[in-house]
């Protein structure tokens, strides 16, 4: 067994990775994969709990991965979820210790089933309020140390942990790990059109920049961001749109240009404009190297694929034994693997 501390973490197959994707956990993953022993999953069975096609699942899944690894998420340490089918049965496992009225609580079920109200006549699926179980059973499956993740998961962590220290307690052992959340130094990146909200795919085209955006879109979305009417400027106080692009530009890396800028914020003298200008082209040098990298990957398709099949086979094995200590722990039935 490895030495190493685990890091999990996982993203849904529901459409391209956006920069808020990238700077809140895949920049963070592809980091920690000199250090750590890293699972990260293409999480399929969540990507049912919204309205969804299935002739487009499986696509969307490897459009997904060929994404991440353009990235530079390692093949190896990818897994498509629906290949280990013990997360499931974890799941349900976890429903039993898990109740019904913290799961009420969470915020992300009540913005999401009000979309998926709204997108097909009123349905809401059990598996959009279940959710962050499976989402617990994805983490404590690998006793994962660390889960990094945006902002906006901080309550499903909270219930992951809640749920593992309930285990423990019932079976009267230290057995699940108590993970601990990593976030990066942009936790939460904004809509650039509404600052107010988060950058997402679910808030429509506008509201999120696509890691591999076409260049002039991308100059559209960013030169448009919505800052402030500028009285704001030299003053403490920063309205959350010009904070989000100070955000991003140090996220790509622009530390100098960010530094630069918060000079010129403070003593009255930046120009939005310019200042737009400059987020673009951080954004700009990342993005042409993802879409270079991206043109190398998609050569590569059939052994990407093949490597993922093979890994997420490497994979399952982690999950098969966590699965039969805990059958052993809670008096279900086993048979030897
Ligand atoms: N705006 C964000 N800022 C920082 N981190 C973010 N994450 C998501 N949005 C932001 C983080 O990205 C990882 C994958 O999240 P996901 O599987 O929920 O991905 P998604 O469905 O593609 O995210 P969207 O676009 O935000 O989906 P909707 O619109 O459906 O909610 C997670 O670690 C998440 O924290």
């Amino acid at each position: 067994m490895s030495a190493k501390k685990r890091v999990l973490s996982a993203i849904q197959p529901t459409g391209e990775i956006h920069f808020g994707n990238y700077f809140g956990a895949v920049q963070n993953w592809v980091k920690l994969q000199e250090d750590y022993d890293c699972v990260y999953g293409v999480v399929d069975y969540h990507a049912m709990t919204m309205p969804f096609q299935p002739n487009k699942l499986r696509e969307n899944t490897w459009s997904l991965m060929f994404n991440l690894v353009a990235l530079g998420v390692k093949p190896e340490n990818l897994f498509i979820q629906s290949l280990v089918p013990e997360h499931a049965e974890l799941n349900w496992i976890f429903n039993c210790f898990c109740s019904y009225g913290r799961l009420q609580l969470m915020t992300q079920f009540k913005d999401k089933s009000q979309q998926s109200e709204t997108k097909s006549d009123g349905f809401i699926s059990v598996g959009l309020f279940d959710y962050p179980v499976l989402q617990a059973a994805d983490i404590l499956i690998y006793k994962a140390d660390f889960v990094p993740v945006g902002k906006d998961q901080d309550q499903h962590l909270e219930l992951t942990r809640m749920i593992a220290n309930r285990f423990n307690l019932q079976v009267d052992k230290d057995y699940f790990v108590l993970p601990k959340t990593l976030h990066s130094d942009a936790p939460k990146i904004r809509s650039l059109a509404d600052p107010t909200r988060k950058m997402s795919k679910s808030a429509g085209e506008k509201h999120y920049l696509s890691v591999f955006e076409e260049e002039k879109r991308l100059r559209k979305k960013v030169m448009s961001a919505v800052t402030d009417s500028g009285e704001m400027i030299g003053t403490e106080e920063m309205s959350e749109g010009v904070k989000n692009l100070f955000t991003i530009i140090k996220a790509c890396g622009h530390t100098d240009v960010h530094d630069d800028f918060m000079t010129r914020y403070k003593d009255g003298s930046i120009r939005y404009g310019d200042f737009k200008g400059a987020a673009y082209e951080a954004l700009l040098s990342l993005n042409s190297k993802f879409r270079e990298n991206k043109e190398e990957v998609m050569a590569n398709k059939k052994e990407i694929k093949y490597q993922i099949k093979n890994s997420s086979a490497e994979i399952r094995k982690i999950a098969q034994q966590t699965i039969k200590e805990v059958k052993d722990l809670t008096g279900l039935m086993n048979v030897k693997f």
